[in-house]
C-alpha cells in the first residue's frame, strides 16, 4: 500500500509559514518547535519539511539527505536545550504514529521531551 499525505495538517501549515510557531532551530531538511502543550520543562518537536505522514514513511522515501539533516537535528536540538545525555540529565524522544500511535497531526514529529524526571516510558491501555 502507498503512503499517503494530508498537505492541511497543522505542521504543514507551519511550514508553509500560516501558522506562527516558536521555532528552536532550522535546518536545510528540518525545522524544531516548541509543543503548544508541552509535557515537560524542555519539549520540543522536530520536523522534517518534507510531506512525511509517519517514521516509517520516512524512512521508506525520504533522501539519506534530509534522514542525516532530521537525525543531527534531533541531536541539535537536545545539546541546545540543555538535556544531551553529556552534559545534561537525559531526555526521551517519542514518534507516534497512526491510530494505535495516538498520532494526532499527520507530519512525522519527534517529540523531544526533558528538563525533569519522566517516570516509566509506557502506561498500559485501559
Ligand atoms: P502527537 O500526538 O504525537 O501527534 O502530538 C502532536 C503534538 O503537536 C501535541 O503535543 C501538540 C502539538 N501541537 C498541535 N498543534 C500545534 C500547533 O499548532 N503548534 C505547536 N507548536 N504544537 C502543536
Amino acid at each position: 500500500m502507498a503512503y499517503t499525505y494530508d498537505d492541511q495538517n497543522i505542521f504543514a501549515k507551519i511550514l508553509r509559514g500560516e501558522i506562527p510557531n516558536d521555532t528552536v532551530l532550522e535546518t536545510e531538511h528540518s525545522l524544531a518547535f516548541r509543543d503548544i502543550n508541552a509535557q515537560a520543562p524542555t519539549h520540543v518537536l522536530v520536523i522534517p519539511k518534507g510531506p512525511y505522514a509517519t517514521f516509517d514513511h520516512f524512512a521508506a522515501e525520504a533522501s539519506d539527505a534530509e534522514i542525516v539533516d532530521f537525525n543531527r537535528a534531533i541531536g541539535e536540538v537536545c545539546r541546545m536545550t540543555g538535556v544531551a545525555a553529556d552534559r545534561g540529565d537525559g531526555y526521551r524522544l517519542i514518534a507516534n504514529a497512526g491510530a494505535d500511535g495516538v498520532q494526532e497531526v499527520p507530519h512525522l514529529h519527534v517529540h523531544v521531551i526533558g528538563g525533569h524526571m519522566l517516570g516509566r516510558m509506557l502506561q498500559p491501555a485501559r
